[in-house]
């Protein structure tokens, strides 16, 4: 069994009820047990400024999948709500992220995690800091302290 933390996150359409679809379709997945959902914080859009404001939150679960079969059911659950992936920055019904697997680093094709950015992203941050703030995330350290410096 495998404690992972989802990233997720939307700016287009009913947000927060795409969201609150998303963490249901994770807990009906076979091998997936939500644990428990950060609160869903509105933040300012990075990278591509001009586009409307994200809602963000991060999800944690047990797995007894492994960390490729745990990202292809996120994008299933993507694909299932609407998300058609086109501009690589831009505005999504919603995004489903694995920002951690366990103490597991990958490093493959369409698979890196710890998640490369999680260290810079404050949406994916904060939340996580609220379910797991002694998180050691390899690569990064102590989830509270990785925000402690971001500040
Ligand atoms: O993979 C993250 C998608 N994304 C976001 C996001 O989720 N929140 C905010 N605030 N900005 C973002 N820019 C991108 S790309």
């Amino acid at each position: 069994m495998t404690r992972a933390y989802v990233g997720l996150g939307a700016n287009l359409g009913p947000r927060e009820v795409t969201i609150l679809r998303a963490v249901d379709l994770l807990a009906l997945a076979d091998g997936i047990s939500v644990l428990e959902v950060s609160q869903l914080r509105e933040t300012e859009p990075v990278g591509v400024a001009d586009q409307p404001a994200f809602l963000n939150g991060v999800v944690a679960v047990d797995t007894t999948l492994d960390a490729r079969t745990l990202l292809e059911t996120l994008l299933e659950i993507e694909r299932e709500l609407g998300r058609v992936r086109t501009e690589r920055w831009g505005p999504r019904t919603i995004d489903l992220d694995l920002l951690v697997f366990g103490e597991e680093t990958i490093d493959e094709p369409g698979l890196t995690v710890p998640h490369p950015r999680l260290g810079e992203r404050r949406f994916a941050l904060e939340p996580l800091a609220e379910l797991a703030p002694e998180l050691v995330v390899p690569g990064l350290g102590r989830v509270d302290e990785a925000l402690t410096e971001l500040d």
